[in-house]
């Protein structure tokens, strides 16, 4: 049967590419922002709103929803599309780089993981099988391989070991994912910040013929400098004509820089949860509203935003909502922040159709220095 999950390449500037991945749940424009939706549930938002925002897809955590409220049950349920009521493209990570950040008593071995879950203390074991197993029960559009991701900085050995092991892993998540046409299993590239190691996942997998790439292991504590350049010495050793997807990534300027070395996609916590602490992304830089600065002010975030969050309400109001801890001002700011993203990536995806990301992105850098409006 022929691939009715496809990508292809737009236009470039530079390394820098605009796409467009498709499949029957959707299309999805890259480079694409993926807003992290853990539980079935973009925090603090309605599903209609994240879609307004132009979002084409959200990520969904293996690890998260089989503990809560179990995958057995989603399935029974009708998939995640149908539990959650986004019927676009749903991306799952695979849980073990969640497995390693949240649950306890975690003893990897070559089988799979075992772990006690953060939710009841219950022990549960994930193979790679297992996380595919779980993936299709949630009837995600893109699946991730099982890998391991460890926490820098760390020994040559450790790092070397858990990306052999993450290929192998690799192998039989391609196994157990089997032919499914109209789905997407993604491979992980490892390797820390070595580069012949990242070169040597990244020929290994590039040799599986997956149908997208990521890349993780980054934004684990490392300076940006570092990342920056495992992507150049990453990217070019992936197959061009297949998506690549920096997992974990990031504030706006690492978005910027990523896109420019190769990278089609992203996934963040950071617009979410910065929102629901009370910080707000701007085309003018952050703003904190907790900060008694804003306590009398009456003026709106970005006049100029589409964004009612944005238009519609004075800093005053938002500094009071979050010094009162109410729930509108964490939605408010979330909205803010998860529309500032998805224009953000627009803009990205326009410039770099115009050949002028690079100009672009500079006078991005500028209007977020001239501070606050
Ligand atoms: N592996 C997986 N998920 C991830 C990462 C990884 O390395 C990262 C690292 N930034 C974020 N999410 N499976």
């Amino acid at each position: 049967m022929s691939d009715t999950f496809t990508f292809r390449v737009l236009a470039t500037d530079g390394q820098a590419r605009r796409g467009e991945i498709s499949m029957p749940r959707g299309t999805v424009r890259t480079p694409a922002f993926m807003p992290v939706g853990t539980a079935g549930t973009v925090k603090a938002m309605y599903l209609d709103q994240v879609r307004a925002l132009g979002t084409d897809i959200i990520l969904g955590n293996t690890y998260h929803l089989m503990l809560r409220p179990g995958a057995e049950r989603v399935a029974r349920l009708g998939g995640l599309h149908e539990f959650a009521r986004w019927p676009h493209p749903i991306l799952t990570d695979s849980g073990g780089f969640q497995v390693m950040s949240l649950a306890a008593l975690r003893k990897i071995r070559e089988e799979g993981v075992t772990f006690r879950s953060h939710v009841d203390g219950q022990v549960y074991e994930m193979s790679p099988e297992r996380s595919i197993e779980i993936q299709g029960l949630l009837d995600a559009d893109i699946q991730m391989q099982l890998d391991e991701c460890v926490r820098l900085p760390a020994p040559r050995e450790d790092v070397e070991r858990a990306m052999e092991l993450s290929l192998r892993w690799a192998e039989r998540c391609k196994t157990a994912f089997g032919d499914q046409p109209d789905k997407a299993m993604f491979g992980i590239v490892q390797g820390g910040v070595d580069a012949d190691l990242r070169a040597r996942s990244a020929a290994a997998l590039s040799a599986m013929e997956l149908k997208g790439y990521a890349v993780g292991g980054l934004a684990v504590g490392e300076p940006q400098q570092v990342m920056l350049e495992v992507l150049e010495a990453t990217c070019p050793a992936l197959p061009a004509e297949k998506p690549r997807y920096l997992m974990g990534v990031g504030t706006p300027n690492d978005i910027l820089k990523s896109v420019a070395r190769g990278i089609d996609m992203f996934d963040c916590v950071m617009p979410t949860r910065a929102g629901r602490h009370g910080l707000a992304y701007t085309r003018r830089g952050k703003i904190n509203l907790k900060n008694a600065r804003h306590a009398e002010d009456p003026r709106p975030l970005d006049e100029e935003s589409d964004c009612p969050a944005a238009r519609g309400y004075s800093r005053a109001y938002l500094h009071h909502l979050v010094k009162s801890g109410e729930a509108l001002g964490a939605m408010l700011l979330t909205w803010n922040n998860l529309a500032y993203y998805q224009g953000l990536m627009a803009d990205i995806r326009t410039a770099v159709e115009a050949g002028r990301l690079g100009e672009r992105a500079d006078e991005m850098r500028e209007e977020w220095a001239r501070g606050d409006l």
